[in-house]
């Protein structure tokens, strides 16, 4: 791959809308941005998706960061490795840690494609010219705002609503919104804010035509899953749960779940996300690409992900404008009628602001390979 150097950057972007969730609410978006750099001055960039707290998994930003300083990039220096699909392979001796090792795997597999001078949608086999898109919109503090919030993005043409729910915010806002979006595409995420003792409760959504039920139970569950999906007419999806293809193929096996959300950054990288992918279209399991509240780097790979053919559920891959005021990404990502164009030019296809990222950077280290 030619790698000299990496770059590691602590960015702090403000959210134009803080962000609640039923673990915690985010103001503004700080995460690590990589920079991989070969010997003809081209640069690969990969962003991970853990947050600063230990809410949502058990990863940390300043744990990503001793990861890819103390371990990765040391790997990366090790061994020489042709194809970036070999990095899942050299990282796997080190446990866990998926969005660090995800960070630095994604900008590698950006800096081959620009290489190849190929975009990176068509280097991981994705087929389509554009993705249909949904928007997840956090917890308000009255069902007035969130039904404000979802017409003005159905006005914006998104193809599909997700809303979180959490004890308290559920089966009275879900009828709300049934009542005055009768007709909608729509689903919830719970972020594991229910267990199994809710079954009775959480069986009210049923008559709500849901697409589905996101991660209801424990992050770390498959079998609590399993029991609660026999309970329920309505799919559950998992997200949290899942953080490998051999975890999908369990939790398919068990039928814990009907619809997999697939995360690059939960699972570790490109190269186990499109073995997910294949897995769950060989199983005839629908997917669909998740969110981090990403910036336009990460938003960019999910672009790419999402351009793979079992990708047949609009995913959380809202434009730019749904989260910044300015993106670091020059073009901002746009949509029109719900879509996302696929990008033809090299590798992830967005240019990097080089100025507003140096305004959004706390803090950047340069270490060689
Ligand atoms: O569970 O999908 C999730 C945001 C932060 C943490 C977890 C999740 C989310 C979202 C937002 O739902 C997705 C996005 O718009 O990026
Ligand atoms: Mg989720």
């Amino acid at each position: 791959l030619d790698i000299q150097t990496v770059t590691l950057r602590h960015i702090s972007m403000p959210l134009l809308n803080p962000f609640t969730t039923s673990f915690g609410t985010l103001h503004e978006r700080e995460f690590i941005a990589v920079e991989v750099t070969d010997s003809e001055g081209r640069s690969g960039w990969g962003e991970s998706v853990a947050f600063v707290e230990p809410s949502y998994n058990e990863e940390t930003l300043k744990g990503n960061w001793h990861l890819l300083e103390k371990f990765l990039i040391p790997l990366l220096r090790q061994a020489k490795i042709g194809h970036p699909s070999g990095l899942a392979d050299l990282f796997s001796r080190i446990r866990g840690n998926r969005m660090a090792k995800a960070a630095l795997e994604t900008a590698c597999w950006d800096l081959y494609a620009k290489r190849q001078n190929l975009p990176l949608a068509a280097v991981i086999g994705g087929t389509k010219a554009s993705i249909e898109v949904g928007v997840s919109i956090g917890i308000k503090s009255s069902l007035e705002q969130l039904l404000d919030t979802i017409g003005r993005r159905i006005d914006d043409g998104y193809k599909r609503i997700k809303i979180k729910i959490k004890p308290g915010w559920d089966i009275g806002i879900v009828d709300g919104v049934r009542r005055k979006y009768p007709d909608i595409p729509l689903m919830v995420d719970a972020n594991s804010a229910y267990t199994l003792a809710d079954t009775e409760h959480l069986r009210q959504l049923d008559d709500y035509r849901l697409m589905m039920i996101e991660q209801p139970l424990a992050y770390d569950d498959l079998v609590d899953h399993r029991e609660l999906q026999r309970q329920l007419r309505t799919p559950i999806c998992l997200d949290e749960s899942i953080h490998s293809a051999d975890d999908a193929r369990k939790a398919i096996e068990l039928g814990s779940c009907r619809i997999i959300n697939i995360k690059t950054g939960r699972v570790g990288g490109l190269t186990e996300a499109i073995k997910l992918h294949n897995l769950c279209a060989e199983r005839q399991i629908p997917v669909w690409c998740g969110g981090m509240l990403e910036s336009g780097i990460g938003r960019a790979h999910n672009i790419a992900l999402s351009a793979l053919s079992n990708f047949t559920l609009p995913g959380d891959t809202a434009a730019s404008s749904n989260y910044w005021e300015e993106d670091i990404v020059d073009p901002m990502v746009t949509m029109r009628d719900g879509q996302i164009s696929v990008p033809d030019g090299p590798g992830i296809g967005y240019g990097i602001n080089l100025e507003r990222l140096a305004k959004y950077t706390l803090y950047r280290e340069q270490f060689p390979v």
